[in-house]
């Protein structure tokens, strides 16, 4: 008899006394982001209905207000957040301040902070492309039955206790860390249970895919430009293959599965960069670390990253090490030729 895959619910009781914070929170905060993405996963499989259904800001047919869907994702992610009573505070792509979290409890005793991308590539919905959540979960760092403050927010990424992304992709997925390791659940949608189907992800150290919008290209700095013409060298198992989704969450996938390296550089339009140190880079780069991969900022570690505001941005470099290690060598050289 074929051996059934471990459900998601399974896996969380069988590894929760890895979570040194146990006692049932880790279940129940993973499981609130289980439920809200099968929310999500429901609404962005029917995207392509949307003209049918009524367009943002329309009617639908069922006489409901069609409401953008990252408006959407965002609101169902920070409704189960507060309804599972484990999270003091949410931060969101989508929220300009950070959310504290009234649960009706004066004295909110949860000890979780978490950030969210909630529908992270949503342009690309029009155009049936995946796109991605992915959030970021912290202990609070101010005394527990307080009010949350910005503090418990701006942590750097080497103090995250949890993170991962949803993939809302050819199928459903949840690719999670709790700092062992990198597994991957996909979605039975017949039966709305999340099975595991990835575990133990890893980067592959050596990879061939370079995953950067090229049409920027004359406004990279100048290491980035000569990674690029050392991607398209026909030398050794060169030259590499460009994919770009344009997609974060789907880049990232892939390139942990077949090896690669994403680059979100400074731009003359983003000179941070465009991805959000928070609740983009932080939570990837978490990832791309317990699959034994590399993330940075072209120059310091992105986990080491001391944050100073909720929405700002930074250069990003993340994937198989090896690349990373080569796109930082080149950043170095150009910066400091001698
Ligand atoms: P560009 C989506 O908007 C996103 O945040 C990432 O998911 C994606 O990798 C990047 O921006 C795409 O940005 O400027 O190349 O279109």
């Amino acid at each position: 008899m074929a051996i059934r895959n471990q459900t998601l619910g399974e896996f969380i009781i069988e590894n929760q006394s890895e979570f040194k914070y146990s006692s049932g929170e880790l279940s129940r905060l993973i499981n609130s982001i289980r439920l809200a993405a099968k929310v999500v996963n429901h609404e962005v499989n029917k995207a392509g209905l949307v003209d049918i259904l009524g367009a943002a800001g329309d009617m639908n047919v069922q006489g409901e207000d069609q409401q953008k869907l990252d408006v959407f994702a965002n609101e169902a992610f920070i409704k189960t957040l507060t309804n599972r009573e484990i999270v003091c505070g949410i931060a969101s792509e989508e929220e300009d301040d950070f959310i504290a979290i009234k649960d009706g409890n004066p004295n909110n005793q949860h000890k979780y902070v978490v950030l969210i991308d909630p529908l992270d590539g949503s342009s690309n919905i029009d155009v049936n492309v995946s796109v991605g959540t992915i959030f970021s979960i912290y202990r609070r760092v101010t005394p527990v039955g307080t009010p949350v403050t910005q503090e418990d927010f701006l942590q750097a990424g080497n103090k995250q206790v949890a993170a991962g992304y949803i993939i809302y992709g050819t199928s459903t997925m949840i690719v999670y860390s709790t700092g062992h390791g990198v597994n991957g659940f996909t979605l039975n949608p017949a039966i709305g249970t999340y099975y595991l189907s990835h575990p133990n992800m890893q980067f592959p150290k050596e990879g061939n895919i370079y995953s950067v919008n090229e049409g920027n290209y004359v406004h990279f700095p100048q290491g980035v430009k000569d990674y690029i013409k050392y991607c398209q060298m026909e030398e050794g198992d060169r030259p590499y293959t460009s994919r770009y989704i344009g997609s974060l969450v789907s880049d990232f996938h892939r390139n942990m599965i077949k090896g690669g390296i994403y680059m979100y550089p400074s731009t003359a339009k983003n000179p941070d960069g465009k991805l959000r140190l928070l609740y983009e880079c932080n939570p990837m780069a978490f990832l791309a670390e317990q699959a034994g991969g590399k993330a940075s900022d072209g120059f310091r570690r992105i986990l080491d990253i001391e944050p100073t505001e909720l929405h700002q941005r930074v250069p990003f470099f993340c994937g198989s090490t090896s690349m990373v290690e080569k796109a930082e060598y080149c950043m170095k050289k150009a910066a400091d030729p001698q």
